[in-house]
């Protein structure tokens, strides 16, 4: 395994452990709202520091993109982090969050690890090698027709709330196409769960990088596809996404582009 991919693991799992010491003592944790409807808790800026100073030790050149502290340094190699992706969920005890950290090459990504702390799994991958959960090999599903699938999604919330209509109409398209639908509230887990087939696909309208980038190289090793709405390649400046096997990512597109 790459060092870069065991020094994300390691910074993943100590903020992965911050996060489950604070959740037996939720009712002691301070939450602000960043900007509507956003709300940050004094965990996620604690562990993004643990994570900066982990990778710190290990690469002081490199650069950051954290989404609580923002873009630090100026190097060809930089770490994209979401310290806690599903914080909703996380102040509100609802077991579904996780850590996310990406390192790109001059803007190319190399490797991504996502860490759930409840189930203690990592999720990674390194660019041309493959995605692994917890060392194993993991593929896409092999579900071959939207009406067989289980796809997930997240709403938009209220920055993004100019957007609800046009999602509601992709909504009410997909939900008739299918078996099931899901919204657990981790955008960079739900990315995870495609690239194992515990999912065969997702959408979803205005995410930002951090919640995405380490997600994405996931599934393209494991053999998914991931674009924008309208299948486009710039799904991480776009922050628009669908993500499927093969052949649930086509069919989700028809349903999807209107
Ligand atoms: P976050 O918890 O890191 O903010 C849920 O739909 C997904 O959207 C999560 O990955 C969540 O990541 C992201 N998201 C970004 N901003 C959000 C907000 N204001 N409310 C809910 N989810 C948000
Ligand atoms: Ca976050």
């Amino acid at each position: 395994m790459h060092g870069m991919v065991n020094i994300a693991i390691r910074a993943a799992r100590e903020a992965g452990e911050i996060m489950i010491r604070q959740l037996n003592h939720l009712e002691t944790l301070s939450v602000s709202e960043k900007s509507n409807n956003e709300y940050v808790t004094e965990i996620d800026k604690i562990a993004e520091k643990t994570i900066i100073n982990i990778i710190h030790e290990h690469f002081p050149d490199h650069s950051i993109l954290g989404e609580e502290f923002g873009k630090q340094g100026d190097n060809e190699y930089q770490w994209i982090i979401d310290p806690i992706d599903g914080t909703t969920n996380f102040i509100h005890g609802f077991p579904v969050f996780c850590v996310s950290i990406a390192v790109t090459r001059d803007d190319e990504l190399e490797h991504g690890v996502v860490y759930d702390p409840l189930r203690q799994e990592i999720f990674s991958a390194s660019k041309g090698q493959g995605s692994q959960l917890d060392g194993h090999k993991i593929r896409v599903s092999k579900t071959n027709s939207l009406k067989n699938s289980l796809i997930a999604t997240g709403f938009p919330y209220r920055s993004n709330k100019d957007k609800l209509d046009e999602y509601l109409k992709t909504l009410k398209n997909v939900i008739q196409s299918t078996s099931g639908i899901r919204r657990p509230g981790s955008a960079a887990l739900d990315l995870c769960y495609v690239a194992c087939g515990r999912v065969d696909g997702f959408w979803e309208f205005g995410l930002r990088k951090w919640d995405v980038a380490a997600g994405a190289l996931i599934i393209k090793e494991a053999g998914g596809i991931i674009t924008n709405l309208i299948g486009e390649s710039d799904y991480l400046e776009n922050g628009n996404i669908l993500a499927g096997n093969p052949k649930i990512h086509s069919e989700l597109l028809e349903k999807i582009t209107i």
